[in-house]
């Protein structure tokens, strides 16, 4: 009997589908055709690779219900959530169709009248993938369409918890014209098939998005056949309100910054730092807001916020309360820890937390849960000094009205993502990624399609 990946919806419990576990056999077959496969893909010319590239996003909005419906199942996202992020992960392929025609060289003038300098950039070659459960569809499509407009070939390892939609984005990719070993998806665990990627001589390049340690373990593994690497992994966003702020627009952001898939995105306020003289104020109508959140069965259109992924993320969210709790932080809204764990699924309800400090577990790591631990500052000085004592840099926030204040803020943050009164800066048009142990890399905007290309110089000389 094959080995299968059973797919289980964490809002019930059920099980969604048993999807086949490739054999090594198989994957080494994949990545030795992606491999012959470049060979064509990177010959296609860069007008053609954009007309496939929209045709795929094409045929993934014709069938956007049905895949947000599948993703909903196997993620516990809520459905509005699911139908946006399709919409999110087209944005991606849309971008880059375009920018495959933008892959420009240029001429470098020599210092000698017989010479000429060209630089052109070429695909870098079979590009793997691995990604994370929490945003199947749109970081995929983050790594596939650059890959695709600059001629490289890609292979995909889905997260075992959500394989579904990826099997149907390629599905559909092939549909589009895309060939189908230019573009192709393998099943198994993390470990065994990351070993696979990193020892294959065929792999140039790996991409991951997912946790720190998992993204040094392939770093390291990457280099003895010295591939390319792109890292976005794990953040621990600071969110600064200072005393000038809009409270109620500032309410109103860090609920959509923390509560989007039920707080398990990387760049999602983690840590909410709030002027002294307004922090009550703003606990209070924070609170007042997070209680009123719809928690359920992200298949119901009302549901605002669904379970979280699994048992391993429910035991992460509940002990760091736990270690909070104890340490003396003061529960201010959604203290039914604990409730449901038994019963193979999981919910945890929105909590807000005052009283929080440096000590607790939740202020150290990534919590990944819908929990906003509320702390104090007295100058934005501080706000940045303990922000940035963290070893994460992907996104930061900070709520001012006051450009002195804002500017300081921007200027001395150590993070890849900054949103200044804004808590949803994620755009395809925009480079997103980390600086310190958040990443390596930069997916979106034109910064994005660099990773997957190659610098070559030709000096013409005897002229
Ligand atoms: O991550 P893993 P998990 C963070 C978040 C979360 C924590 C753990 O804090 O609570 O990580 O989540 C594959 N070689 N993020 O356990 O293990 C795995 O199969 C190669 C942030 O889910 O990193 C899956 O495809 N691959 C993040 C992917 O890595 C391996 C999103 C993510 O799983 C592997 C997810 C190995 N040895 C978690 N082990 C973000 N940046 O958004 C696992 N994988």
């Amino acid at each position: 009997m094959p080995e299968t990946l059973r797919v289980t919806n964490p809002a019930t419990g059920e099980l969604v589908d048993e999807i086949r576990i490739n054999t090594r056999e198989e994957i080494f077959e994949r990545l030795s055709k992606g491999h012959s496969a470049f060979k064509q893909w990177s010959k296609v010319n860069a007008h053609e690779r954009s007309r496939l590239l929209k045709k795929w996003s094409d045929r993934i909005q014709e069938n956007k219900t049905d895949i947000a419906r599948v993703m909903t199942l196997e993620s516990g996202k809520p459905i509005k959530e699911s139908l946006g992020e399709v919409d999110y992960a087209t944005s991606y392929i849309e971008w880059y169709a375009e920018e495959a025609k933008r892959i420009y060289g240029r001429t470098i003038p020599a210092n000698t009248e017989s010479k000429r300098i060209i630089v052109t950039l070429q695909p870098v070659g079979l590009v793997a993938a691995i990604t994370p459960w929490n945003f199947s569809a749109a970081m995929m499509t983050r790594k596939a369409a650059p890959a695709l407009a600059a001629g490289c070939t890609f292979v995909v390892k889905p997260a075992e918890e959500t394989p579904l939609t990826t099997i149907k984005f390629i599905e559909l990719a092939h549909e589009a014209g895309i060939p189908e070993d230019a573009v192709q998806c393998v099943n198994g665990y993390g470990n065994e098939v990351g070993k696979l990627f990193t020892d294959s001589e065929y792999v140039r390049k790996i991409t991951f998005t997912g946790s720190t340690p998992v993204g040094k373990h392939l770093i390291k593994n990457s280099a003895d056949t010295l591939k390319h690497v792109s890292m976005e992994l794990g953040g621990h966003a600071p969110l600064i309100i200072a005393e000038d702020a809009d409270l109620g627009f500032a309410v109103a952001q860090t609920m959509a910054s923390k509560f989007r898939n039920a707080g398990q995105t990387c760049i999602c306020a983690n840590r909410v730092f709030v002027h002294e003289n307004i922090a009550e104020e703003f606990s209070d109508k924070l609170t007042k807001e997070v209680s009123k959140l719809t928690v359920g069965n992200g298949i119901e259109e009302q549901t605002q916020v669904g379970p979280v992924i699994n048992e391993k993320g429910y035991d992460k969210v509940i002990s760091q309360l736990e270690d909070a709790t104890e340490k003396g932080a003061k529960v201010l809204c959604g203290n039914q820890f604990n409730a449901n764990r038994e019963a193979g699924y999981f919910y945890i309800h929105p909590t807000v937390l005052k009283n929080v400090n440096e000590n607790m577990k939740m202020m150290q790591e990534e919590t990944f849960g819908p929990v906003v631990p509320i702390t104090t500052f007295e100058s934005v000085e501080e706000a940045v000094k303990i922000a940035n004592a963290t070893p994460f840099g992907l996104a930061a926030y900070f709520f001012t009205n006051d450009y002195r204040k804002g500017t300081f803020l921007h200027e001395n943050l150590n993070f890849g993502i900054v949103g200044w009164n804004d808590g949803a800066p994620s755009a395809a048009h925009a480079p997103f990624g980390g600086m310190k142990e958040s990443g390596l890399g930069r997916e979106g905007g034109i910064e994005g399609i660099e990773p997957y290309l190659e610098t070559k110089y030709l000096s013409v000389g005897g002229l």
